[in-house]
């Protein structure tokens, strides 16, 4: 399985985490795995080259690495990003947007 953004086929795609000291942080500033969850992927985050600052979602079934696992990766790399959004249900109104700043 791959990720699909307006017709265009993805292998991977920004979740928002950054590299912070020996964390990794959210957009809203907490810390990844704070909460007692995270779904990195076996070995990760290894921090190749010493460039790896931001998270991605591995969305490439062909690799060894599970789909949806999360990785480290170099931020330069151009991908599509996911965002969380919170919306009020019954009012059907957006509630907050949270965006990675970099894709
Ligand atoms: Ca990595």
């Amino acid at each position: 399985m791959r990720i699909s953004v307006q017709g265009r086929w993805w292998y991977t795609g920004w979740i928002g985490g950054v590299r912070n000291g020996s964390d990794f942080i959210w957009p809203d500033g907490t810390i990844v795995g704070a909460d007692g969850y995270d779904n990195w992927a076996d070995g990760q985050p290894d921090n190749t080259g010493d460039v790896e600052d931001c998270m991605d979602i591995i969305g490439d079934a062909n690799t060894f690495v599970p789909f949806g696992t999360w990785n480290d990766q170099n931020c330069s790399i151009t991908a599509p990003y996911i965002c969380e959004r919170q919306q009020d249900r019954k009012a059907q109104t957006l509630i907050s947007l949270n965006c990675s700043s970099f894709h």
